[in-house]
């Protein structure tokens, strides 16, 4: 696929044949995961430990365990105004490297949970082993989310166990395809501001109520879909509509990222029309297991064109 970011839609865990919504997931035996290193210990021992061990979650006690490994790619969002990276997105990929779609293809809808819950412990403690010190952002599934504060727990106890603090997750969710339940993913969102997580939209102006999820909750981050990006330099139509996203997100106070960005020619129009942030190929492909650094040069060749 042609695209930066086309190639990494599919890492919407939704994306899956044949998602559904999960069971319920009470683990209330570990209420305090996340405050204690030995809990957070226990916590994931129980959630990834094999055989008899019990599930932590009454609803992962029907749900399969994945029979593959999860690996973590890492591709830069780049601040142009200072020119470092402003984080790095975390995205799927097999045990030898196999592409998104191809993991989330071996996905059972029973396993979504599971499979949603496993990214984000791997994005996490693999962030941390590669000593990121930028942000992380986590594709998240609001499908697979039955109660926020429950089933945050793994999350904060991988980000206790490997020392990432918590501070500089970010978590995005697309909304590409259609969100079972938009006030459920407002709910997860809030729920997320409040524990003093970044918030993302990913893929805006592609999916089916773009403004009025923006109208019920104002993210940190508007990841605007590739669709409006790739090409902006010949299209006026598209110029004209990122113009007035811009517009908008500036009066939320929600910062606008643009993805897929390909050409020098997209990066110039979308920095004219003050866009700052930025992911794609031009800048970074995903890398397995690594953290993509950006070429000084280019960033002068960008300022020189
Ligand atoms: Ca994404």
């Amino acid at each position: 696929m042609a695209g930066g970011a086309a190639g990494e839609r599919s890492a919407d865990p939704r994306r899956g044949a044949n998602h559904g919504r999960f069971k319920p997931c009470a683990c209330r035996q570990v209420q305090h995961a996340g405050s204690d290193l030995e809990a957070a210990r226990m916590f994931l021992t129980r959630f990834f430990g094999a055989g008899t061990t019990p599930n932590p979650c009454a609803s992962c006690q029907d749900d399969d365990r994945l029979e593959f490994e999860v690996r973590m790619a890492f591709q830069p969002i780049l601040d142009a105004t200072t020119r470092e990276v402003y984080a790095y997105e975390a995205l799927v990929r097999g045990a030898n490297g196999e592409g998104a779609a191809e993991v989330i293809a071996g996905v059972r809808p029973e396993q979504m949970y599971r499979f949603d819950q496993t990214c984000r412990v791997q994005a996490i403690s693999t962030a941390a082993r590669l000593g990121m010190g930028a942000r992380l952002s986590i594709n998240f599934n609001p499908n697979a989310v039955y109660e926020p504060a429950t089933c945050i727990r793994l999350t904060l106890a991988a980000a206790k166990m490997s020392g990432f603090d918590t501070g500089r997750l970010i978590f995005e969710v697309t909304e590409a395809e259609r969100v079972r339940d938009g006030s459920h993913l407002v709910k997860i969102f809030r729920d997320y501001q409040q524990r003093g997580f970044m918030t993302a939209i990913d893929d805006f102006g592609a999916g089916y109520a773009g403004l009025n999820l923006l109208a019920e909750f104002q993210p940190d981050l508007v990841k605007l879909d590739m669709a409006l990006v790739r090409g902006i330099d010949q299209s006026a139509v598209r110029r004209t509509i990122v113009a007035g996203i811009v517009a908008i997100c500036a009066g939320l106070r929600c910062r606008v990222l643009a993805e897929g960005v390909e050409t020098q020619a997209e990066y110039r129009v979308l920095r004219t029309l003050g866009i700052e942030l930025f992911q794609g190929y031009l800048f970074a492909r995903p890398q397995l297991e690594a953290l993509p650094v950006v070429d000084a040069a280019l960033w002068e060749a960008l300022e020189a064109g």
